[in-house]
């Protein structure tokens, strides 16, 4: 396993649309384990393989307190969502300290390939809703901020750009 690099917003790769996963192999539970791996040492509880810079649709997730209930989730998809909505306060690794509160369904039917290529199905509410809908965002190339309105998106832009700039004088 090893610890990988999570693009920051607004790099163009994350708006990549990434292609479905073909095989559930080696390589993609040696890159599931490698996200989960990273995930937690960023205090996630998702990451999207956009997100690592790899356009296939692969996402981990632990919601648990515990963090100890991995979720990997490989071509999922949402097959049932509520009508009813709920505003809930996001983040996201590739946007650090940056939060707001956006409208999703309030409930999600997920149906996806575990990491041994077997299909499930998951029922989520709360933060696993809001979790898993952030990250198919990501697999579509849809980033939390887009959201938000232009004057936010703009101002966020402008903060991740100098973070990122003064973070790379600082390494030089
Ligand atoms: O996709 C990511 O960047 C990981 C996010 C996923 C997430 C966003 C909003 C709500 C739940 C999960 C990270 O886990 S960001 C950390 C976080 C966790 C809970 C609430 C806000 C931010
Ligand atoms: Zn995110």
């Amino acid at each position: 396993m090893a610890q990988l690099t999570i693009l920051r917003y607004p790099d163009p790769r994350l708006h990549t649309v990434a292609r479905p996963v073909a095989a559930v192999d080696e390589r993609i539970r040696a890159l599931a384990a490698s996200m989960l791996e990273t995930m937690y040492a960023e205090s996630g509880v998702g990451l999207a393989a956009t997100q690592v810079d790899v356009h296939e649709r692969l996402i981990v997730m632990d919601t648990s307190d515990s963090r100890d209930q991995p979720l990997v989730l490989i071509n999922p998809e949402i097959v049932w969502a509520s009508d009813e909505l709920a505003v809930a306060e996001e983040g996201c690794l590739s946007v650090p300290q940056v939060y707001d509160k956006i409208e999703r369904h309030a409930r999600v039917k997920v149906r996806a390939l575990d990491r041994d290529g077997q299909p499930f199905e998951i029922d989520a509410e709360g933060l696993s809703a809001v979790c898993v809908q952030h990250e198919m965002d990501h697999l579509r190339g849809k980033v939390f901020v887009e959201y938000l309105s232009g004057l936010k998106r703009d101002r966020i832009r402008t903060k991740m750009l100098k973070r990122t700039r003064d973070e790379q004088r600082a390494r030089a």
